[in-house]
């Protein structure tokens, strides 16, 4: 049987961090389906389809890849597409009470669904959307942080010259 993983998040906008879990992931699983969801203690800066478009941009060249949004839990999400495994990155401890959560639950909601966790790239351990569009915000330069598509949008997003 084929393996297939869920990367799910915000996705808001997609980093050069969330593409290197991305890439790292789709090498392990058959297929990796990156799902844009609702974290309701976020108020998201794009909608669900530009989110969807910039993932699609910057994922095009990995062939075992599908985008895809969900209004929902995860687990249901999971279950309608026949994924046994979720895939999350982990930057720092930080992270890791936010994550232990998440994933206690899902499992109490699926229990046959597993959740791996890649370290992030060091390069990226201090990198997140929100960190992002604040430097966008207030005109810094992000062509290190995202993929030029990415940049382009939030610059045009802010209303900032380059
Ligand atoms: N390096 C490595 N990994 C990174 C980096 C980086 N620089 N930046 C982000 N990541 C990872 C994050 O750790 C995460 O694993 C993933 O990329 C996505 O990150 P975000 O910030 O875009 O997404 P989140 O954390 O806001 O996503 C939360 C969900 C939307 C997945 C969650 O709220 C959810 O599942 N919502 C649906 C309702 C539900 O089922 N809730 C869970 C049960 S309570």
């Amino acid at each position: 049987m084929a393996s297939k993983a869920v990367c799910p998040g915000s996705f808001d906008p997609i980093t050069y961090g969330h593409l290197d879990i991305i890439s790292r992931g789709a090498k392990v699983f058959d297929e990796l389906h990156i799902v844009v969801l609702n974290n309701s203690s976020k108020e998201p800066a794009f909608s669900v389809e530009e989110r969807m478009e910039l993932i699609r941009s910057v994922t095009k060249d990995i062939p075992n890849i599908k985008v895809d949004s969900y209004r929902g839990l995860l687990v249901n999400y999971a279950r309608e597409v026949n994924a046994n495994a979720i895939i999350r990155g982990l930057r720092a401890v930080s992270d890791f009470e936010y994550e232990m959560q998440i994933t206690s639950m899902n499992r109490v909601l699926h229990e046959e669904l597993e959740t791996f966790f890649i370290m992030t790239n060091n390069q990226y351990s201090f990198l997140s959307s929100s960190i992002v569009k604040e430097v966008a915000h207030y005109g810094g330069d992000i062509s290190e942080l995202v993929p030029p598509q990415v940049e382009e949008a939030l610059v045009t997003k802010y209303n900032v010259k380059k």
